[in-house]
């Protein structure tokens, strides 16, 4: 089995992010799995290279950080060309319904002045990074799901049109209780790209900074100290915060306080424990960028090297190349 997953440098991680995803990637990742940084799906919307250089590394030292292998994680645009040639392949197996069928195409074009071919294309470019590796689980959230469905029909048609070469892949979603809300709106999930950082707690964030931004956490005018989620969700978000950080559930956590002030001092200082070691670590490796680029090149060689037969096959079958 190979896993494989990303996350886009959109913004600085938080910890939805480290909840969610990056710390079970390390703490359930297999010897086959692979993670990468996916800088080129930054770029579907506006953005400053200059930033999206800077994040690209950064999220890599949070993934090494996190504990995971550092031979198994890489930057997406290290495959460029591997994964430009593969993109171009999709596309031409992919119909334009299909493509402008996604759904978070048209939530992320809404609104836009003007709207970059690659937001239309990049589930297809998600499909080429997933069906290069021969990833057969794809972890994702729920948003993701369709994407990775179009990757299995994108493998199933290839295969059937031009020959076996793909993997088909599945997505994994993960369980409830990995999505972390917004502090000042907890009825929006945690966002890298949320204007104003109130309401999200970066996994780089100082201590102080950290206990700041979950004491000024929204919480309900309601007194009751339960864990509801429809009834009383910026409390519901904190205990789910302390419970994936403590391992106990949310609503045992409810019955333990008697204040919102002592629940917020709780989450506070648990969260600040769970990230001291991944906090310290990859600022160490920020601090060091020989090792970091060290780090990055052995990823992206062993990336490419897994991947050169898979393309190879399909441009032969295509009849290219
Ligand atoms: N709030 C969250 N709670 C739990 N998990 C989350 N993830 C993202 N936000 C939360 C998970 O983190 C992984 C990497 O995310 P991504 O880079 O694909 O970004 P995203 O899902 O689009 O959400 P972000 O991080 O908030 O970025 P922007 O602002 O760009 O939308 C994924 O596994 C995701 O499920």
């Amino acid at each position: 089995m190979t896993r494989l997953s990303a996350i886009t440098p959109s913004g600085h991680a938080h910890i939805g992010n480290h909840l969610g995803a990056i710390r079970r990637w390390a703490r359930e990742g297999g010897p086959g799995d692979l993670y990468f940084v996916s800088d080129l799906h930054a770029m579907t919307v506006s953005y400053n290279p200059t930033r999206l250089r800077k994040l690209s590394r950064e999220l890599l030292a949070v993934l090494v950080a996190a504990g995971i292998a550092p031979d198994r994680v890489f930057v997406q645009s290290d495959l460029v060309r591997e994964l430009g040639a593969l993109s171009w392949l999709l596309e031409c197996a992919c119909s334009f319904g299909e493509a402008s069928r996604m759904t978070q195409f048209k939530q992320k074009a809404e609104g836009q002045g003007v709207v970059r071919l690659g937001l239309l294309t990049y589930p297809v470019l998600m499909a080429a990074d997933i069906l290069l590796q021969r990833a057969t689980e794809v972890p994702v959230g729920h948003d993701q799901t369709q994407h990775v469905e179009l990757a299995r029909s994108l493998a199933r048609r290839f295969n059937s049109t031009y020959g076996e070469v793909f993997a088909v892949p599945r997505a994994v979603v993960a369980p409830m209780a990995s999505r972390v809300m917004d502090l000042s709106d907890p009825s929006r999930k945690m966002s890298k790209s949320t204007q104003g950082a109130a309401g999200t707690v970066f996994v780089l964030d100082d201590p102080d900074l950290v206990r700041r931004k979950i004491r000024s956490a929204v919480t309900d005018g309601d007194a009751r100290l339960e864990y509801r989620v429809a009834e009383q969700p910026g409390l519901a978000n904190l205990l789910e915060i302390l419970a994936g950080c403590t391992g106990k559930s949310p609503v045992e956590l409810a019955e333990s306080f008697d204040s919102y002030g002592a629940v917020k001092e709780a989450v506070a200082e648990a969260l600040i424990e769970e990230l001291r070691p991944l906090r310290a670590r990859a600022l160490s490796l920020l601090a060091d960028p020989a090792e970091l680029d060290a780090v990055r090149a052995a990823g992206a060689a062993l990336a490419r090297s897994r991947s050169e037969h898979t393309l190879a096959s399909a441009l032969r079958m295509a009849g290219v190349g």
